[in-house]
């Protein structure tokens, strides 16, 4: 079911991972981090790799409840790649623009997905994802950056191609639910016009197989099977939160990403398939 779903569609969701109650706890511990970040602007950003230095979202990747449906899509050999927080304020413009995650992440291959994982309500109200049913199967399009204010994505990406908002399905869940999105469906995510902040993890898996296309070795953390390639290089686990030195290996992480996720289309991916 979930697997036909999302072959079929690019996205499957709602999936129960946890309780309200751990949703909450998580939320608590995300808040904790954030107040930490702020009150100690030395440590710099929480962006860059947070799963690197936070033993509760460390936890989180590799949770069975999240693993063992991404297993069923793509095996049993597990990396992450990334993860990042995406946080709407309470009545905000914040959104994110139409498309495609693979477009920019220089990746040789389509088998990636990515667990979204709510901490807080995503209502159609708040600004929930959106999803344009199968159109993982038109390929690698064409984006332009638009650095547009209030865009939450880094470079305000978004797809040259008219999209078919009519066709789009809103990806409500409640805390506690994921969603599993292919990183080539079109999506995209409107304002949060309720009185509560929407709070949701993105957790990018990819089967260790598959390579950035231009050769580098980003950072991985390796959260199920063997890593029998060597395509990345491996991140030790946090020990203790907010640790100096994998602070700074998130830090190295993000800035060795960077330098791919800046480089030219023409550079991107050997082997991109039309259909995943
Ligand atoms: O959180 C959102 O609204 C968008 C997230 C997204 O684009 C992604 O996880 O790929």
């Amino acid at each position: 079911m979930l697997t036909e779903q999302y072959h079929r569609d690019g996205f499957y969701c709602p999936i129960g991972v946890m309780s309200e109650g751990r949703a909450a706890a998580l939320r608590g511990e995300f808040e904790r981090c954030e107040t930490f970040f702020k009150e100690h602007p030395e440590y710099g950003s929480m962006g860059a790799y947070p799963h690197f230095f936070m033993p509760w979202l460390d936890e989180l990747i590799r949770d069975e409840a999240l693993l063992t449906p991404v297993r069923s899509l793509l095996g049993d050999d597990l990396l992450v790649w990334g993860v990042s927080f995406f946080i709407k304020e309470a009545r905000t413009t914040s959104y994110v623009s139409w498309h495609q995650d693979l477009h920019y992440w220089g990746l040789d291959d389509v088998y990636e997905t990515t667990a979204w994982i709510a901490l807080s309500p995503a209502s159609k109200a708040s600004g929930c994802m959106r999803f344009v049913p199968g159109t993982h199967l038109t390929g690698d399009r064409e984006h332009a950056d638009s650095f547009a204010e209030g865009n939450l994505l880094s470079r305000g990406q978004a797809l040259l191609v008219r999209v078919d908002e009519s066709k789009a399905v809103d990806a409500e869940l409640e805390p506690g639910q994921m969603s599993l999105h292919h990183g080539r469906t079109f999506h995209a995510s409107n304002p949060n016009t309720t009185g509560e902040r929407r709070i949701g993890v993105a957790i990018r898996y990819i089967p260790a197989s598959i390579a950035q296309a231009d050769g580098t070795r980003t950072m991985a953390s390796l959260v199920s099977g063997d890593d029998r390639y060597g395509h990345f290089l491996l991140a030790p686990r946090p020990n203790s939160f907010a640790a100096p030195a994998d602070i700074a290996r998130g830090r190295e992480a993000e800035k060795l990403k960077e330098s791919i996720l800046y480089q030219s289309a023409a550079q991107r991916g050997r082997r991109h398939h039309a259909a995943a």
